[in-house]
């Protein structure tokens, strides 16, 4: 399939214990559940995805970096990455493929730490709240930006 038919779902730091620890503001599914519904979604929409999870910080950077000689749009959930990497902007920047910034929970009802994203500046918009249908609203969106 062309590349500008695929989309790269990225997930940060701590997301691979989805469904095991704090289901109260993360819920219950496990990223392998969620990755499931985003694999489906895509099927639906008639697009490609591949999904990816890092701890590393220089992991999610080198994928971005790579990214646009295979996809054509992210959706990323940078986890706590989000509050802390201009590293990680600077990557969405210099990549210049659509990046959709996707969060399960509202960060601004949250604490005032998580108020501030690095990343929202350099994405194309930014999907908060909605749990696990935030990666499938962003994977919507991304899908409309191929
Ligand atoms: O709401 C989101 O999706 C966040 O990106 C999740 C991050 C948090 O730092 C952001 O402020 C908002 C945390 C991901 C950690 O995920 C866990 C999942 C289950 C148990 C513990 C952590």
């Amino acid at each position: 399939m062309a590349k500008k038919k695929k989309i790269l779902v990225l997930n940060g730091p701590n997301l691979n214990l989805l469904g095991k620890r704090q289901p109260e503001i993360y819920g219950r599914l496990t990223l392998e559940e969620i990755n499931g519904k985003i694999r489906s979604l895509a099927k639906e929409l008639g697009v490609m995805v591949e999904v990816r999870q890092s701890n590393s910080e220089g992991d999610l950077i080198g994928w971005i970096q790579e990214a646009p000689k295979q996809f054509g749009a992210i959706v990323l959930n940078p986890a706590a990455f989000t509050h802390t990497s201009l590293a990680l902007r600077d990557a969405i920047t210099a990549a210049a493929i659509p990046t959709v910034e996707i969060h399960i929970s509202n960060i601004y009802k949250r604490e005032d730490f998580r108020h501030n994203s690095f990343i929202a500046g350099a994405a194309v918009g930014q999907i908060a709240g909605f749990g696990v249908q935030s990666y499938l609203l962003g994977l919507r969106a991304a899908a409309e930006l191929l």
